[in-house]
């Protein structure tokens, strides 16, 4: 088991049986990436961290399908059309909606992670969420890639870990 203390007594996981768990690694498994325009100077960036997370745990460049929609209500759509393919272990998805800018921002926001959801839940195949929805512009340029890391990459190796999970699972 994993031990995280030096002393067992002081492990909390002592003594508990093995969990499956994902393996961050790609072997020949192709990935998708659907990420919006809107926004696109921080969506190229949450890209930039996807495409870090797949290329540095083993995936080749040619196994890498982007497909670039205009705005985050056009990605569940475009998800589902790739999932149903049956073509890759995973798909990530990417968008910025900004609620100042952002008319009707919870209706959009509920059917986007309502659609992604729906799509993973109907073709089982593993749809990371790397939609952020943020207050403001500096909000979300601290999640791709500033103060609080790249949500591109976390999403990156969320679809990693969840496609090896599924294979082990299925
Ligand atoms: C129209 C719109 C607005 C106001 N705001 C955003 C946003 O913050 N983030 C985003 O990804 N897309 C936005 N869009 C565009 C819609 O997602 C969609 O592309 C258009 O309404 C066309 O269907």
């Amino acid at each position: 088991g994993t031990t995280l203390g030096f002393w067992e007594s002081e492990n909390p996981l002592h003594g508990v049986p093995a969990a499956i768990e994902g393996d961050l690694v790609v072997t020949g498994q192709k990935y998708a990436i659907v990420v919006a325009r809107w926004n696109a100077v921080i969506t190229d960036r949450l890209l930039q961290g996807s495409l870090d997370a797949l290329l540095r745990s083993g995936a080749k460049r040619e196994d890498i399908e982007i497909v670039r929609v205009p705005g985050a209500w056009e990605i569940p759509s475009a998800a589902r059309t790739l999932a149903e393919t049956k073509k890759f272990a995973g798909i990530i998805t990417l968008g910025v909606l900004l609620r100042g800018e952002t008319a009707h921002y919870e209706a959009i926001y509920n059917e986007v992670a309502r659609g992604i959801g729906q799509s993973q839940q109907e073709t089982g195949v593993p749809h990371a969420f790397g939609v952020l929805t943020c207050e403001t512009l500096e909000q979300a340029l601290d999640r791709a890639g500033l103060k609080v890391g790249n949500k591109g990459f976390e999403a990156g190796i969320a679809a990693i870990e969840m496609a090896s999970i599924q294979s082990k699972l299925g």
